[in-house]
C-alpha cells in the first residue's frame, strides 16, 4: 500500500518547512490524482444539468450520475440503486432522515435511541425532531471498557422506541460498534435502525444487506472523494413510505397550486439540481478504493493502529482511550497535565496534522471528563514511518511543554 502515497500529491507539501505527516483522515481524506483528474474531466467534457435536457451533454451527464449511483449501490450492496439518495453529506442525510421519520412515525411520548459515542450530526437532528414531536431522546451508555452497553440497550428498547441511530465507528474513540447485533435486537422489537457510517465506509466492508440496517449515512469527502456530497441509503419499503424532507425541482411528478405528487425513488428525496459532478467524481474514488480492496485497507489500517497504540504507550504520561479495543484507524489520547490543544499546536509546527478538541462529540468528551483529546486517524496512504515521525514529534512537544 506504500506505493499509493504517490497518487496523493498533497502528501509532498511542506508545512513550516517540514514534511507533511497527515493524520487527520477522520476529518477528511486527501484525494488521489485520478479523482482530481475526474473533476477536471467532468467540467471540460460533459458539464450539463441532468435529467432535464434532451441534448447530448445532458444525456452523458445523466448517465454518469446514474452510473455513480450504481457504483455506490454496489459498494454497500443494496438491493437496488433506487435505494441510494445523494445528499450533501452525512449531516444532511441524517437531518433529512430525522425529519421524514419524525413526520411518518413519531408522536408525543415516543422515543429515539442514539449512543453515548455519537457525533453531533447523529444527535442534534434527532433532538430537534424530538422537540418538535414531544418525543424523548435516549442514550445507550458506555461500559467501563468504553464499548456500548448492550444489556442497557435491551432495557432501553421498548414499545415507544421508533428508531435507533448509531455510529458504526466512533470518530473519537475509533471503536467499531456492534451494529449487526444492534440491528438484530432492534428488529426483534420491530424498531428501525440507521447506521452512521461516516467513519467506517472508507475503512472496512460495509454491507447493508448483511447488516440488515434500514438506513445508512456517509460522506464522500471521508472516502477520497469530493466535499459536499453524501449518501442516504434506505430500504425501499421505508423510502416508499417516508415523506420527503425537501421540496423543489426534480422530486416531483406533477405540481399544481392545489397539490403536488412526488417522483419515484430515489428522486423523491433529491430536490433541486444534484451534485452530478460530485457523484461522478465520487464514483472514481470508489473505483480507487475497490482497486486496492477494502479487506486490504482494513488489514493494513488495523495493523497500523495497533502499531501506533504500542508506540504511544511507550511515551510517559500518555493515556489512550479505549486502548486495545477493535478500532478502525482512529486513536484518541491525552497526556497527563497537558492541554490537548498545546500538543496539537506543537505537532503542527513539526508538520504533523492531528485534530484536537471535542471532535463534535461533546457528550462523549464530557463523559471522559477531559477538555478534549488529541486524535490521530489514518488513511490508506499512511504507514509506520508516519507513526514514527508523529511519536518523535510528540516526544519533542512534550519536552518543550514539560522540560523533561
Ligand atoms: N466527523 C471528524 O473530524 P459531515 O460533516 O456531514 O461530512 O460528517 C459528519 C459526521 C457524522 N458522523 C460521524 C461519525 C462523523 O465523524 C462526522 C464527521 C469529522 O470527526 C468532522 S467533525
Amino acid at each position: 500500500m506504500q506505493m499509493k502515497r504517490e497518487d496523493f500529491e498533497i502528501l509532498n507539501e511542506r508545512v513550516y518547512g517540514k514534511e507533511l505527516v497527515y493524520l487527520d483522515n477522520a476529518a477528511t481524506t486527501q484525494k488521489p490524482r485520478e479523482v482530481l483528474d475526474a473533476m477536471t474531466y467532468a467540467y471540460t467534457h460533459f458539464n450539463s444539468n441532468i435529467h432535464r435536457g434532451v441534448h447530448h451533454l445532458s444525456q452523458i451527464a445523466t448517465r454518469n450520475h446514474e452510473e455513480a449511483r450504481q457504483k455506490v449501490a454496489q459498494y454497500i450492496n443494496t438491493e437496488s440503486p433506487d435505494e441510494i439518495v445523494f445528499t450533501k453529506g452525512t449531516t444532511d442525510s441524517i437531518n433529512m432522515l430525522a425529519f421524514s421519520v419524525g413526520e411518518l412515525l413519531v408522536r408525543e411520548g415516543d422515543e429515539v435511541l442514539v449512543s453515548a459515542v455519537e457525533h453531533h450530526s447523529n444527535i442534534v437532528p434527532w433532538q430537534m425532531m424530538c422537540e418538535r414531536k414531544g418525543a424523548r431522546l435516549r442514550v445507550i451508555p458506555l461500559r467501563e471498557d468504553m464499548t456500548l452497553d448492550m444489556e442497557a440497550l435491551d432495557k432501553l428498547l421498548n414499545e415507544k422506541t421508533r428508531i435507533v441511530s448509531v455510529a458504526h465507528v466512533s470518530n473519537v474513540l475509533g471503536t467499531v460498534n456492534p451494529v449487526g447485533e444492534i440491528v438484530r435486537k432492534a428488529h426483534e422489537k420491530g424498531v428501525a435502525v440507521c447506521i452512521d457510517a461516516a467513519q467506517s465506509a472508507a475503512h472496512m466492508r460495509v454491507d447493508v444487506r448483511e447488516l440488515d440496517c434500514d438506513f445508512m449515512a456517509f460522506s464522500a469527502h471521508k472516502m477520497y472523494g469530493p466535499t459536499g456530497l453524501g449518501v442516504l441509503y434506505g430500504k425501499r419499503e421505508w423510502l416508499e413510505k417516508l415523506p420527503p424532507a425537501e421540496g423543489g425541482g426534480e422530486m416531483i411528478e406533477h405540481v399544481s397550486f392545489e397539490k403536488t405528487t412526488y417522483n419515484t425513488l430515489p428522486y423523491k428525496f433529491e430536490a433541486g439540481t444534484p451534485d452530478f459532478i460530485g457523484s461522478y467524481v465520487f464514483g472514481k474514488a470508489l473505483d480507487y478504493i475497490e482497486r486496492i480492496g477494502r479487506a486490504e485497507i482494513e488489514k493494513e489500517e488495523s495493523e497500523l493502529t495497533a502499531y501506533a497504540e504500542q508506540r504511544l504507550k511507550e511515551v510517559p504520561g500518555v493515556k489512550i482511550y479505549a486502548a486495545g479495543q477493535r478500532k478502525a484507524g482512529v486513536i484518541s489520547f491525552n497526556v497527563e497535565g497537558i492541554h490537548p490543544y498545546d500538543i496539537g499546536m506543537l505537532l503542527d509546527r513539526q508538520g504533523v496534522a492531528v485534530r484536537t478538541g471535542h471532535h463534535c462529540a461533546e457528550p462523549l468528551i464530557n463523559e471522559l471528563g477531559v477538555p478534549g483529546t488529541v486524535r490521530i486517524s489514518f488513511g490508506l496512504y499512511n504507514n509506520k514511518e508516519d507513526v514514527d515521525k508523529f511519536v518523535e514529534a510528540l516526544e519533542k512537544s512534550l519536552h518543550i511543554l514539560t522540560g523533561v
